[in-house]
């Protein structure tokens, strides 16, 4: 690092700054890496914490097979388990849908999402990556300008600035990028009003699918991680404490929701992790901002209803990668133009599809005077039980629900 001669500031330069080691910005650091191109990721946290973070944990097939192009998902193919099943648990009854046999035919794999951090960070390191952690990215500076750069804080506390051709902003939904678009950047937003109390169980899977429960009390969802560890989602208040309720609250509401009483009991366990997560989404209305180009969470956040993120990071990692090539190669922008229409296809159609799921799973506040009423509750039962009872609205769903 070298001392800047007009700002007495830490100075260091990259053809590629990427913000950010989650999914987004590893996929792409690997890539730039394996293309032969100069770049540096800067990270926020340090490497324990971004390695234990729990998150996703389904994978759809077309990210698989990205990862798979670039010999990324190694860890997946040895440790992932596939799977093609979900349950649909409502007033009427239960309800299985075997997706994987619907649709095109696919399915999930299901790979926690600190595991595939864990391997892309260390096959980018393998490679002799570059990547800083403790380092917070303070602003992306001159981004429509001939010289970007971006200010940071070193792990020390102290400034630094690094130059780059282009910065990645793939620091998520609280990042610097997002930060630093222009006041002209518009970010399209749409708030559900619903909330979800997040929590990962130590106790194995209750039910061999991903369980959706659509309840008076409001939604349950169960998604396995591993044969230890459930996640488990409720419904609930907004602006509830994530400690707010015991845990034998939490069990004793995830059953009454889960209808454990008709349907077979759950599994408990201690709760090892709780968040409270608004359901809400947003979209920019560009992912590419002169020099500075985003991708991830930072690009569009999606309710987890549908489990779209970080399906779309890697996906839309992939295409800036090949774009940033390209530009680089040419000299000129083009190819960054076409990355951002292409990924808001990608996006807004997985936005569709989450309105879907999420009006499939809940009351909306708000859409209605009385939240649980007849109307909104009717329709409700109506979507389910053609789901149900359809075979061509399961292919819909199924094709879907895989894919992005
Ligand atoms: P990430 O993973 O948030 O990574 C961003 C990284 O940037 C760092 N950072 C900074 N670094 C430097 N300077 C700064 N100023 C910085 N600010 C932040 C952060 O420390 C972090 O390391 O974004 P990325 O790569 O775009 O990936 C997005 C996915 O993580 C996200 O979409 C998914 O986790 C969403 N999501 C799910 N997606 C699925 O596809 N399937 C799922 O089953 C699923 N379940 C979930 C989820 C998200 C959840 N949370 C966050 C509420 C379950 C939960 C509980």
């Amino acid at each position: 690092m070298t001392e800047s001669r007009n700002c007495r500031t830490l100075c260091e330069s990259a053809d590629v700054v990427v913000l950010g080691a989650g999914p987004a910005g590893l996929v792409l650091g690997n890539l730039l890496v394996a293309a032969g191109i100069d770049c540096v990721v800067l990270e926020r946290a340090d490497r324990s914490h971004i390695q234990t973070r729990a998150r996703a944990g389904f994978l759809a097939p077309n990210t698989v097979r990205v990862l798979d192009r670039h010999g990324l998902a190694e860890g997946i193919h040895r440790h992932g388990r596939t799977h093609g099943t979900c349950e649909f648990r409502t007033a009427e009854g239960r309800f299985r849908l075997d997706y994987a046999a619907l649709g095109r035919g696919e399915q999930h794999t299901v790979y926690p999402q600190q595991n595939l951090v864990t391997d892309l960070l260390a096959r980018y390191l393998d490679a002799g990556g570059r990547i800083r952690f403790g380092t917070e990215a303070l602003a992306v500076h001159d981004a429509d300008g001939a010289a970007p750069y971006v200010t940071t804080r070193e792990p020390d506390g102290r400034p630094a600035r690094w130059d780059a051709r282009y910065v990645a902003g793939c620091d998520g939904r609280h990042g610097a990028a997002r930060r630093s678009l222009p006041p002209g950047a518009v970010r399209h937003r749409h708030d559900y009003g619903v909330s979800w109390l997040g929590l990962l169980a130590e106790a194995p899977p209750s039910l061999d699918a991903v369980g959706y429960a659509v309840h008076d009390r409001g939604f349950a969802g169960h998604m396995a991680r591993s044969p230890q560890i459930t996640r488990y989602y409720l419904q609930c208040g907004r602006g509830l404490p994530a400690d707010a309720w015991s845990e034998e609250r939490i069990w004793d509401e995830l059953d009454l929701r889960m209808r454990a009483a008709d349907h077979g009991p759950l599994h408990r366990g201690p709760i090892i992790e709780r968040c409270v997560v608004d359901l809400a989404c947003d979209v920019v209305d560009s992912l590419r901002h002169g020099s500075l180009l985003l991708a991830g969470d930072a690009a569009s956040l999606t309710a987890p209803a549908a489990a779209k993120g970080a399906n779309l990071a890697v996906l839309e990692a992939e295409l800036l990668a090949g774009a940033l090539a390209e530009a680089l190669a040419q000299g000129n922008g083009a190819a960054l133009d076409r990355y951002s229409t292409q990924c808001l296809a990608y996006i807004w159609r997985a936005q569709e599809f989450t309105q879907w799921m999420t009006g499939l799973l809940h009351a909306i506040p708000g859409q209605d005077p009385d939240e649980g009423s007849f109307f909104h509750g009717s329709l409700r039962r109506a979507r389910l039980d053609s789901l149900r009872t359809s075979r061509a609205h399961q292919d819909w769903f199924a094709e879907n629900y895989v894919g992005v």
